[in-house]
Order: structure tokens, then C-alpha cells, then sequence
């Protein structure tokens, strides 16, 4: 099967289209490097350094004999996308090519508009394309379990059956997103659905939730192959930052009381759930949406984790409660089921110490690459930034890129 991933720079699509070359799909990686310069711009960086595409690529097939084609192209622009499309007539597109960021799409106005311009644009012009080019093909597309909020009930996996004034329905669960961020994925699972009904696309939308980790058995393979891994305010998921803080000694950031639950995934189990939906592609016009995640934790409850897991060493941990720099709720309800990607097969990697110790000791390799001025929240969900994001060194260069960042 010929897949294309897009957005095959990024901490997920790097290690997916490893662990889809490894099984003998014929792997086409885009990307537009896009992040590359969003980090410059925010004065961030992988806390792991990673190799260019080239030597990713030429790497991968040195250590396996197995290619992957590497292609730069940005998704915003549909000609060039179009031709992709055409060119290689997929039997899947993964589409991980977005702004993931719920604090950089919060920053202010540049970048909420930013955010939702190359995130619905983007997967806009992409089904155009397939359906010029490859309407047969599966597009695999990452939402993301925050399009649903935290409402007082069951989240369901994409739809909830009502009863109304006597009359019953099937219809897509509320969304209730909270970030500009989060709401380009609701735009997106709208445009898709759309399109499935009307022009018999066929599409899996992946609700993921926060994916934690640093390896997957194929980015362990080489220096060269490893992924990035972000832990700073902007681009650092909650369970990654905590190690990193944990790593340097530094108090473990829980924004407000810390009730705030969320569903959680391993990268290894993101990389096989993308396995297991390829390898199971619904039927022509069908639209339908898995939740992909494995356990639900609250952020609280995470730090908590990570200081039992220093203890084991005998080292003790500090946990501060910083002032929410979030609009969201600090303690609420919250069951998401999360059975369909199960029931294709998935064998989750439940969160164990072992794993935050492991996820520890890499940091630790890179302790002096950590930049401690990103730790600590810039960006309020009501005011903007609140900083100039750019360090010192992150200016010299962004200077050259001619961008501001700020209110
Ligand atoms: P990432 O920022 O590391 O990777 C995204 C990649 O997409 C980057 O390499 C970027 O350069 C590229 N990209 C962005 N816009 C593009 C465009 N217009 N054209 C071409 N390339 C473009 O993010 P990630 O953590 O790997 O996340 C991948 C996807 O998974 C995102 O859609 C994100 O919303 C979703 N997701 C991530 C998480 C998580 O915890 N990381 C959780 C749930 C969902
Ligand atoms: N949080 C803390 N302390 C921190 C960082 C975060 O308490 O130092 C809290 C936040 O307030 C929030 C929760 O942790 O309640 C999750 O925050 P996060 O930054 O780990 O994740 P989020 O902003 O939700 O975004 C990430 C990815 C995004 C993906 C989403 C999945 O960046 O791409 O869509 O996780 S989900 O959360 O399920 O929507």
C-alpha cells in the first residue's frame, strides 16, 4: 500500500512514517518545515536534536535498506498539493500537517488567524485534491479529543444518539473546543464530514488525546532517527514537561487546582493506532471517528505520578500550583469512551513508572540543552502573550525570518 504522511517532520508524523516503512508500506513523507521556523519564532527547540529530512530519510534506508521519499511541500498551497495527489494516487493520506499548538494560537490575533487559515485551508485544498485525484483513497485525518470540551456526560466516539420531543437521531457529539487551536479541528471534522456525504470521500477522523513519550522501537534505531521533543510552554504537552522539569530539579508546573482530566496516549500506541485504521479503511462515503487514546488522568494525578516515580530514586520532587493561565474547567466529569480503536486491535502501553523513568533518563542526556526561560506559561488564554516569546538567541535568527510575534 502506498500511504502519504503529511506533516512527516513533526514529533508524531517522523516516528509514523518509520513504523509504516518498517512494515512494508511504500511511504511518501511531506512536509513544509513550517515548525522548524514556528520554534525559531517562540524562542524554542527540541529538547532531542533532530537531523534534517535528507538525513533522516538517507539514515533510514542505510539502516533498513528501505526508502522513504521525502517531498517539501506546504498543504496551503492546492496546486502543488493537487499534483502530489496525482502523482502518487495513495491508497491512505495520514494528515498530521497542522498547527498543534493551543497556547501559540492564543498568543493573539496574528496567530489565531494564522492557526486556522493553514489548518482548515490545508485540509480544504486537501479534499479537493483527493477528490480530483484519488477518491477512493482513505484519508486518516488527527483530531483531537479537545474538539469535545469536558461536558457533564459520556463523550462518545464521535456521535450520540438523542432523543428529542418524541423523534430519535444519530448526530455528531457537541463540540465544545477551548482555544482557536482546538476549534480549527472542529472547522476541519466539519469540512470532512461534509465531503464524505456529499462527495463520497471516505475518512477516519482520529480524535487523539495528549500523546506522551520520546521513542518508538524504530526511532531508537539511530541518533539520526530520533523525533523531537518539545517541553516548553508552547509546544511541551503536559507529561512531557513534567519530566523535563522533573529532570532539572525544577517544581512541576499544574496550572490552577490540577482536576483538569484529559485522555492520554503513548507515541508508541499513536504510531500502531495509525497502523491499525490504514489497515481497516471504512467504506466509500463513510465519515466515522475513533478516540484514540488509552487512560484518562488528571494533570494533578500526573505530577503525582512523576514524583513517585523520582522517590523510587530517592530523589523528591516540588509540585507548584501556578495561576491557570487557561479558560478551562479544574475539576469536572469526565468519561471518554475509547473502544473502537481496541476492538481493531490495539494493545495499549499503559502508563508505567518505568516509562517516566525512561522518558527521564533521555532528557537527562540533554539537560543542557534545556532553555529554562520556556518553562514557565507566556501565553493567557484572555490576554495574549505576555511576553516577547523570542529569547535572545531565538531573536538573532528570527530577525532574519522578518515575523513578530505578540499582541
Ligand atoms: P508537530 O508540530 O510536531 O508536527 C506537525 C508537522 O506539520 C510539523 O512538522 C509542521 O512543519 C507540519 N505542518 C504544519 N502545517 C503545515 C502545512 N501547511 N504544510 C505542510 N506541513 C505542515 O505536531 P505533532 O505533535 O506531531 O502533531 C501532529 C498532529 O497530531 C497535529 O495535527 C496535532 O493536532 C495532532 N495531535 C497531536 C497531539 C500531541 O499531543 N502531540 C495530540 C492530539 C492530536
Ligand atoms: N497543563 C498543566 N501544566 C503544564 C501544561 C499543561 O497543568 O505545565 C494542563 C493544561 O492546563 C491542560 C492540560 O494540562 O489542562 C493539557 O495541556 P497540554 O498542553 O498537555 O495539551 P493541550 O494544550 O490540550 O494540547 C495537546 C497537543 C494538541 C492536542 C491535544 C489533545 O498540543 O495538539 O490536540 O493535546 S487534547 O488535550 O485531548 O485536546
Amino acid at each position: 500500500m502506498r500511504v502519504i504522511v503529511l506533516g512527516a517532520d513533526g514529533y508524531l508524523g517522523w516516528p509514523t512514517s518509520l513504523h509504516l516503512s518498517a512494515r512494508g508500506y511504500e511511504v511518501v513523507a511531506v512536509d513544509n518545515l513550517v515548525r522548524r521556523r514556528w520554534d525559531t519564532l517562540c524562542g524554542t527547540s527540541s529538547l532531542v536534536p533532530i537531523s534534517t529530512m535528507e538525513r533522516r530519510v538517507a539514515r533510514w534506508a542505510a539502516e533498513t535498506g528501505r526508502t522513504i521519499q521525502w517531498v517539501r511541500l506546504d498543504l496551503r498551497n492546492r496546486a502543488d498539493l493537487t499534483e502530489l495527489i496525482t502523482r502518487h494516487r495513495p491508497d491512505a493520506v495520514v494528515h498530521f500537517a497542522e498547527q498543534r499548538s493551543a497556547p501559540y494560537s492564543m498568543i493573539g490575533a496574528e496567530q489565531a488567524v494564522e492557526t486556522q487559515v493553514n489548518n482548515v485551508v490545508g485540509t480544504l485544498n486537501l479534499l479537493f485534491a483527493l477528490r480530483e485525484s484519488a477518491p477512493e483513497c482513505h484519508l486518516v485525518k488527527l483530531g483531537t479529543m479537545g474538539e469535545y470540551g469536558t461536558p457533564n456526560i459520556d463523550i462518545e466516539e464521535g456521535f450520540i444518539e438523542i432523543e428529542h420531543n418524541g423523534r430519535r437521531d444519530r448526530l455528531p457529539y457537541p463540540k465544545q473546543p477551548g482555544s482557536f487551536y482546538h476549534l480549527s479541528k472542529v472547522h476541519d471534522s466539519h469540512n470532512i464530514m461534509f465531503t464524505c456525504k456529499t462527495w463520497g470521500l471516505r475518512s477516519t477522523d482520529l480524535n487523539q488525546g495528549v500523546v506522551y513519550g520520546c521513542n518508538t522501537p524504530e526511532t531508537q534505531r539511530h541518533p539520526e532517527l530520533r523525533t523531537r521533543f518539545d517541553y516548553d510552554d508552547i509546544w511541551g504537552t503536559v507529561l512531557n514537561r513534567y519530566c523535563v522539569q522533573a529532570a532539572i530539579g525544577r517544581p512541576l508546573t499544574v496550572y490552577g487546582r490540577g482536576g483538569q482530566t484529559r485522555g492520554f496516549i503513548d507515541i508508541r500506541d499513536t504510531v500502531r493506532c495509525i497502523e491499525l485504521t490504514i489497515a481497516n479503511p471504512p467504506q466509500p462515503g463513510e465519515y466515522r471517528v475513533f478516540n484514540q487514546f488509552t487512560e484518562q488522568f488528571s494533570v494533578g494525578e500526573l505530577a503525582e505520578r512523576v514524583r513517585e516515580a523520582r522517590r523510587a530514586h530517592g530523589l523528591e520532587t516540588e509540585i507548584v500550583h501556578l495561576p491557570n493561565p487557561r479558560a478551562e474547567a479544574e475539576s469536572h466529569y469526565y468519561n471518554a469512551k475509547h473502544q473502537k480503536l481496541i476492538d481493531l486491535g490495539l494493545q495499549p502501553h499503559f502508563l508505567a513508572q518505568t516509562l517516566i523513568e525512561d522518558v527521564i533518563q533521555t532528557v537527562e542526556r540533554y539537560r543542557h540543552r534545556v532553555r529554562v526561560e520556556t518553562i514557565e506559561p507566556r501565553v493567557d488564554w484572555r490576554k495574549g502573550a505576555l511576553v516577547s516569546l523570542r529569547s535572545r538567541r531565538a531573536g538573532d535568527r528570527s530577525r532574519r525570518a522578518r515575523s513578530t510575534l505578540g499582541r
